[in-house]
């Protein structure tokens, strides 16, 4: 094989072109490496359509940045074999090609970043890490904002990113008077709305070869890989985007709280595995979305509500990530520490929420927001499920999971184990929220207007024993108080018949 000057190691989450490494690289000297290896596929127990997702991904990247002039050395899964690891790709390839310097764009995960800290010494040539710029903040930026604030909020930092990129300013005022639209977007669904769903691609022989590799080679993971329907290039991804602004935006902002047991998708974009794997560029989305707003195609409430899921809450986790890494990662607040139940990886509940939301996550790897938050997330506190064990399985089963997005959504924000570093308050709710925002109660083998007896829905009995457990760490709260307030009205005979309920649901939980 011809030497090198550099090899540019590309990640599987790191799919574009105006990456820094490849900026900073040159075709007609470099090699650009991208590795399928054993060690990335199986940290945890990725969902099989997200492996394919990525795989096939990678795999059409591949062709992409040959066909702009680069020399790309692409190993597939069955070439790195069952130790596979990316240090081990780029050593191999660094033997024939005699390069002087690995570069790369910093990795997204402290996971692999801490790894390659020993990287310089094995491979024996220094291995550069430069900035990731597909995110608005920098992480040194994060810091910067987050020092010397007693408390960090996600409605400041978005702020200073409106202002940042100009995205819905008006000089400097917030387009339409006000930062922040979110009042106008908690509307419960009619299922008689007509929902676009996401743009759905059939698998080309590449995607096809992938997809046959992961049955063969991943049998044990969760999660069914066909029918599979995700765009793999950034072409498709494009065209995700293009409908997405056209036909769902205009209701995304009203209906982005709701759930119907029929329709998985409703509004949402279904663009978080393109955007966090580098088809898309989260700054361009935005753009996009604004610009239907400026032709006049999508109301305020809108663009702004989607605008700021991106450049405030998406940038924000980001920053809460790396200030607070690795000590985040073991958060337990509450001192949880119950095994995840079994119908997590199965679906087979009685309960018709998370029924749902789980069925769906095995079929499609996607569940939207409010499922993830609102009822796999709620129901995990409320019964004492260790934080870490959660973690694992919000890492594993969405195709748009990696570290830096889900530990600060699990541990911070859904589950509070970081004692409210990210969020405010726990976002625990009873059987009532849920029965607000979707159709699931009507269906389902559990009475939500019930919270002692046989048949109460486990979301009340356990909603108020976990209020009841952790009085002393919540009470004095103020955004917690009239859940308090509430409570204290309750009889404390109900009190008790709730916590002997609760304790009774506890016991046989993998059954509920
Ligand atoms: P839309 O509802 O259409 O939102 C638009 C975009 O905004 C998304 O594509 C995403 O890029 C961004 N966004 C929205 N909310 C968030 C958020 N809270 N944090 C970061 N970005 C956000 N998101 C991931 O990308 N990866 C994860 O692994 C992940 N794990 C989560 C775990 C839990 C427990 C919770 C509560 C949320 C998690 N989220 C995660 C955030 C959010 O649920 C998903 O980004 C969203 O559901 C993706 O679907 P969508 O593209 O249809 O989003
Ligand atoms: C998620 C994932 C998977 C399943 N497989 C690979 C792979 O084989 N090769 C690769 O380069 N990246 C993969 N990824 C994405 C990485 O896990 C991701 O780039 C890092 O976690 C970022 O720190
Ligand atoms: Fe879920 Fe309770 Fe409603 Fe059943 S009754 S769907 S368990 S909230």
């Amino acid at each position: 094989m011809p030497t090198a000057r550099q090899i540019i190691l590309v990640l599987g989450d790191q799919l574009s072109p105006s990456m820094t490494s490849l900026r900073a690289g040159d075709p007609s000297k470099d090699v650009v490496l991208i590795a399928e290896v054993q060690e990335e596929a199986r940290y945890v127990r990725h969902h099989k359509k997200k492996i394919a997702f990525l795989f096939a991904a990678m795999r059409h990247f591949a062709e992409e940045l040959r066909a702009l002039g680069w020399r790309v050395v692409y190993r597939t899964f069955n070439e790195t074999g069952s130790s596979g690891s990316l240090v081990a790709e780029v050593s191999r390839l660094a033997h024939e090609t005699h390069p002087e310097r690995i570069v790369l764009t910093e990795p997204s995960e402290w996971r692999l970043r801490n790894d390659m800290q020993t990287w310089s010494e094995i491979l024996g040539r220094p291995v550069i890490l430069l900035q990731d710029h597909r995110f608005i903040c920098s992480i040194d930026a994060f810091g910067r904002w987050a020092r010397g604030r007693k408390r960090l909020r996600m409605e400041y930092f978005y702020r200073e990113m409106r202002r940042k990129t100009g995205l819905l300013m008006s000089g400097d005022k917030p387009e339409g008077g006000k930062w922040n639209y979110d009042r106008d977007n908690r509307k419960r669904a009619p299922s008689d709305l007509l929902f676009p769903g996401p743009c759905r691609v059939e698998p080309d022989a590449v995607t096809r070869d992938v997809i046959e590799l992961v049955e063969d080679r991943f049998p044990d993971h969760f999660g069914d890989v066909e029918p599979f329907w995700f765009s793999v290039t950034r072409e498709g991804a494009e065209a995700a985007l293009a409908r997405f602004v056209s036909d769902a935006l205009p209701q995304f902002g009203t209906y982005q709280d709701a759930m119907l047991r029929g329709e998985r998708f409703l509004f949402h974009s279904v663009l978080s595995p393109y955007i966090n794997c580098g088809l898309l560029d989260p700054l361009h989305v935005c753009r996009q979305v604004e610009a239907a707003y400026r032709r006049g195609r999508v109301p305020i409430n809108a663009a702004e509500g989607f605008i700021r899921q991106i450049i405030g809450w998406r940038e924000y986790v980001r920053g809460v990530y790396w200030l607070n890494m690795p000590d985040y990662r073991s958060g337990n607040h509450f001192g949880h520490n119950r095994a995840l139940p079994s119908f997590y990886w199965t679906g087979v509940t009685k309960m018709e929420c998370l029924r749902a939301a789980i069925t769906q996550t095995k079929e499609d790897a996607y569940a939207h927001h409010i499922q993830r938050l609102m009822v796999t997330g709620n129901f995990a506190p409320l019964a004492g499920v260790s934080p870490q064990a959660i973690h694992e399985w919000y890492l594993a089963v969405y195709a748009d999971a990696y570290e830096w997005v889900e530990l600060p959504n699990t541990l911070g924000m859904s589950q509070f184990s970081d004692g409210g570093i990210l969020a405010s308050k726990p976002y625990v709710a009873s059987g009532a929220y849920i029965n607000r925002m979707s159709d699931y109660c009507s269906g389902c083998r559990y009475n939500v207007r019930s919270r002692t007896g046989d048949e109460a829905c486990p979301f009340n009995v356990l909603y108020w024993d976990f209020l009841a457990r952790h009085r002393g760490k919540l009470a004095r709260n103020p955004r917690m108080a009239q859940m308090y307030r509430t409570m204290d009205r309750l009889p404390s005979a109900e009190i008790s018949r709730i916590r002997a309920r609760a304790a009774e649901l506890l016991s046989v939980v993998d059954k509920l």
